[in-house]
Order: C-alpha cells, then structure tokens, then sequence
C-alpha cells in the first residue's frame, strides 16, 4: 500500500527546503529499488566502494575527523539548564535555533533533500514510534534503511494524528555549481542538538553514525527518554536476549553496557552450556512499558545492528561473522587485495596488502591500525542467524532480568544480584566503565556511566534516576531482577581473569538460576554474588583461586569506589533521589561492619 505524503510533513519539508535550497526534493519510501538507486549513486561520488567477495556489501571511508559521536558537540536544548543536568551539554533553544537558522541557510544547496519516513518498532504497535529524517546525504539515507523500517505507511499514520519526531540533518557542505563532489562531504563545524520540550533534533555537519543517523541515539534515547519519562515507559542503552533452556524454559533479559563494550557479542551469545541457547532481539537499544499483566515489557525499537567491526571474529561472535557474509554496510574498515573487508583482531594475522581505512596501502610495520578503531557494520537484524523469529513481536517480550555492565579491570566481580529494585537503581547508577573508541575522547580511562546513559539520557540524570525509581515502584514485585556483571577483570600482567564470549553463558545460566530460587547465593555488602559452587563450571579450565578472585566481595576497595561514587553523586545536588544517598550510605555501612568483622 502506497500513501501520499502526509501534509504536515509536506509542509515541514518546504520550510527545510526553503531555508536550505537543495536541488530537489526526494521523498523515499524504504524499497530495494531506491536502496539500490542510492548505492548506485553513492558508488559514482566514490563515498562507497564494493566488497566483492561479499555480495551486496559496500565499504565507506569517512573523512579522518569524522568516526565517532562527539559528545563534545552534543546539546540538550531544554528550556531550563537544570533540566539538562550536570551530565548533559545544555544550550539555551532560543539562541541554537538562531546558530543553526544560519547555518542551515543554503546548507544543502547543489544537494538532493532526502525526506526518510521511518517506524521504530512496527508500526501501529503499543511500544512503537514514527518519526521522519530529512538529510541531504544518500550515505545517511541508505544507513536508516537498514537501521529502521523506512516505509511510506508513516505518511498515513501522521495524516491520521499520529505524533510523530522531526529529525533534521545536513552534513553543512553546499555545492556551488560546477564544484566536484567529495566523497565525504562533512563540516568542521558540528551540533548535534536536542529539544526536549518540542521532541525535535537538528543535527550539522557530521555524516558519522549516532551523529546522523538520528534515529538511533538521538531519537530513541535521548527524546525518547523524555517522552519515556513523561508517559511512564523508560528508553535504554539496553540489549535484549533470550534464553531457551532444553526444558523450554525462557528467560528474557535486557543489558546496559556502555558503548564498545560487547552488547552486540552478548545479545549474540552461542552458549558454551549445551542447555541454554540464545535468540537475539536486539544489541542496543530496549524500550520498555509495563504491560496489561503488570511487567515490564520490552521490544528493540530499531530494524538493524551498528556493530563495532575490530575485534569481531569467527571465536569472539561467529554469528556476527556469518551475518555479514552479504548485504553491508561497513564504514572505515580495511580491505584485503582480493576483495574482502579487515579489521584489527578478525584474524591473527594480518593479510598482506591491506588498504586502510582511509584507502592507502596498509604499512604493518607502523603504529596505526588498518581498520578505524570504531569502524562500523550497518546490517539488517534479520541477517543475524540468532535472531529470535518473532522478535519484531510488536508487544515485545516480559524482561525477567536486567543486567548492568562494564569494563573493569579490577574490583567489580564477574556477576552480583543486587537486593532489591531500589538497590538496583544504585547499582545503575553507579555503572562505571573504561572508555572505548566509540566516541571521542581518552580511550581506557575510566568514567562513571549512569544506567550507560551518560551520552544518551534527554535529560536531568538526577531526574532520570528518579524515573527508574518510580517505575520500580509501580511494578513492584512483577519487576524485573536487577544483577551486575564484569567480563572485563584482569591480572597483573594485563590477562584476561574470565574467558568471556560464550563463556558468559555460565553467569546468565546463575543468573536464571537466582530468578527461580535455584541457588541461594551469598549475602556480601554489596549484592548477592554466587558461591563458587553455584556456577556451572563443568568443561572450563579455571583455577579455585582465579575465580575466588572474580566472585569475592574487596572490602577495601569498595569502600574507596563508594566514596568515589559519593562525589559522583555530589555532582547532581538537591536532583539527587534521596532513596539513593541512603542506599549509599546502607553500602558504606555494611562494609563498614565487614570491615570490623574481618
Ligand atoms: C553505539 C554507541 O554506536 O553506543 O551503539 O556508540
Ligand atoms: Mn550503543
């Protein structure tokens, strides 16, 4: 079924194109035709080349200031700055509209206006949303197509009062006529901005992932967690899974880690305990709205995977490399002399004659990777061999569990449960992780990252800790169990304590097991962890005193990473939720007594 454009969006994109001058105006409705149209184009302009030994792939190398999402260069535009928080960039709306009024003048002149309909779970569902993107480059229009369902129907469900979000996009590079294209056009000067109380996003000058791709962070995190926040639902950094035992067993659960921290390898997990499998729902974002039957449930809102490409192997996530064997975007990997894409760590060895990421012969003597550290594969979830088959189920499934993580090399064990929903909400709270490529900024220092929401929550982080502790009120005992994990300890020489990867199936297996009262656990000051007899170790090469290490409770160092989180919280002043300073202040006491006991 075919729909005519919606006349609010008909009238929005003559404003954008009145201020913005493009050459012409093209409305897509998301088929395989015009996918193929802008491939085709993008090939031409030289932004993509093909990657012959997978059919249907392409790789795009973007410019070198141009890989990852500036957090720098993000703005919450919220009427009032304390409604951005402490954690938040805030610019006053009045005075961004105006900063980007003129940027935005002739911004897309000698470009085609792309017009991208596009649903965020399907559409019409309880847990979905529409919206619509405009940019000028083919490169983002043919991205969202594999991110989200791109489909005119959104034309129909806007004319019939549907709300909708307006994202707006220019890479901020006019051209004047006669003047050559280049293969990534881009701006130095960038804003990727947000208008909370008006559900907007205007985005300059950047072609790069989450900065451009505006339906990915910046609509289904950073809006969406402001319309979450005043409907009652929540939109999370979240990853979902299911498990399936040989008993017929499921267990759903959803995963905050911060970005680059291997969500896609988990919601992608092949289990190395024959019993459990896992179906794959989604690898980063969950929005989740408490069902008729009183629990919470979650559906992933986007279409495709934007996975980080280094480090993905046939032994780390051989589903992802089976994934990618046709149709994909890559952007800013190497490429093989005979036609295959590379990056750092999908092999041992290096393959001779590499072009880089930037599309120079590779030098494997110097210091510099062949892919981009945050290089990229856009691809089609339904690719995935795991995929769970209904999991655009548009009701979404009842999250049993949810798992908070990142990286750190010492203190924080393998797996915790916490005590209850409000000790959960702290331990969100008080997520911390070393930082990836995945945006800028120094990789491997170690910051606090709130529920992995840091660069995502639309709005007061204090407030948002509030939202979480409401919602857990209203569920009440239907809430999902709250647990901690950390795959990521090491040893004094660097080395990994845990294996990681399919492993991993032997905490979600604990996991399972505390959600039916299997195993008892043991009562530490900061959670129940699993005694070492609790986990299912049965084929693993560890040694007792390895795993005593990952599963015991450091009073010492938790009392240092308490006061620590004291002065993180101190950040957030009166917006605080008092239920988190006494749960606080119950952590610092009940190490303060195992500290005396000991
Ligand atoms: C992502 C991120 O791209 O979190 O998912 O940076
Ligand atoms: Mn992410």
């Amino acid at each position: 079924m075919t729909h005519d454009v919606a006349q609010d969006v008909r009238d929005w994109v003559d404003e954008i194109a009145a201020k913005t001058q493009p050459k012409e105006i093209r409305y897509l409705a998301g088929t395989d035709e015009e996918y193929r149209e802008l491939t085709q184009d993008l090939l031409e302009a030289g932004t993509i080349v093909p990657v012959p030994k997978r059919p249907g792939s392409y790789l795009a190398r973007s410019s070198r200031d141009d890989v990852a999402r500036m957090e720098d260069r993000t703005f919450i535009c919220s009427e009032h700055e304390i409604d951005a928080g402490p954690t938040n960039n805030w610019h006053d709306p009045t005075e961004m509209r105006s900063t980007l009024d003129e940027l935005f003048t002739g911004s897309m002149r000698g470009r085609t206006l792309f017009v991208v309909p596009f649903t965020m779970g399907p559409l019409g569902g309880p847990i979905s949303q529409i919206g619509v993107e405009i940019t000028d480059s083919a490169y983002v229009a043919v991205s969202m197509m594999l991110m989200t369902r791109v489909t005119p129907e959104v034309h129909g469900a806007i004319d019939e009062g549907a709300f909708w979000v307006k994202a707006l996009h220019s890479v901020g590079a006019p051209l004047d006529q006669g003047q050559e294209d280049i293969a990534w056009p881009s701006n130095p000067t960038r804003y990727i901005t947000h208008f909370p109380e008006t559900r907007e996003i205007i985005s300059y000058g950047s072609a790069y992932g989450g900065n451009a791709l505006l339906a990915k962070k910046a609509f289904a995190l950073r809006i969406a967690s402001v319309m979450a926040r005043d409907e009652g639902w929540m939109a999370e950094h979240m990853l979902i899974l299911r498990m399936r035992h040989e008993t017929g067993r499921v267990v759903h659960i959803a995963g905050a880690f911060p970005s680059a921290c291997g969500k896609t390898n988990l919601a992608m997990l092949q289990s190395s305990l024959p019993e459990w499998q896992v179906e794959t729902i989604g690898d980063d974002i969950a929005w989740l709205r408490p069902g008729s039957d009183g629990r919470l449930w979650a559906i992933n809102p986007e279409y495709g995977f934007f996975g980080v490409a280094p480090g993905t192997s046939e032994k780390t996530n051989k589903v992802a490399m089976d994934m990618m064997e046709r149709d994909v975007m890559f952007t800013n990997v190497a490429l093989t002399d005979d036609g295959d894409v590379w990056w750092e760590g999908m092999s041992k060895e290096i393959p001779a004659n590499l072009t880089d990421w930037q599309g120079n012969a590779y030098d494997p003597t110097g210091d510099q990777p062949a892919a981009h550290p945050n290089a990229r594969f856009t691809v089609r979830a339904s690719q995935a061999p795991s995929i769970a088959p209904d999991y655009d189920a548009p009701e979404g499934f009842p999250i049993d569990a949810i798992i908070f993580g990142g990286r750190r090399p010492s203190l924080v064990p393998l797996v915790l449960q916490s005590r209850s929903w409000q000790h959960g909400v702290f331990v969100g709270s008080t997520i911390s992780s070393q930082q990836t490529a995945a945006a800028e900024g120094p990789v491997g220092q170690i910051r606090r990252d709130p529920f992995a929401m840091l660069p995502f929550a639309g709005y007061n982080m204090g407030d948002y800790f509030g939202h979480w502790l409401r919602m857990g009120e209203q569920l009440g005992d239907r809430a999902p169990k709250i647990f901690n994990v950390n795959w990521f300890r090491r040893d004094e020489d660097g080395g990994f304590l845990w294996p990681g990867f399919s492993e991993n199936a032997r905490v979600l297996d604990w996991i399972a097991k505390r959600l039916v009262g299997e195993v008892p656990g043991v009562e530490t000051p900061v959670g129940i962890l699993p005694a070492a007899d609790e986990l299912n170790l049965t084929g693993l090469d560890i040694d007792a005193e390895t795993l005593n290490a990952i599963i015991t409770c450091d009073v010492d160092g938790w009392q240092d990473e308490m006061n620590d989180v004291g002065a993180f919280f101190e950040r957030f002043g009166h917006r605080l939720p008092n239920e988190l300073s006494r749960e606080l202040a119950d952590v610092q006491s009940r190490l303060s007594s195992a500290y005396a006991a000991s």
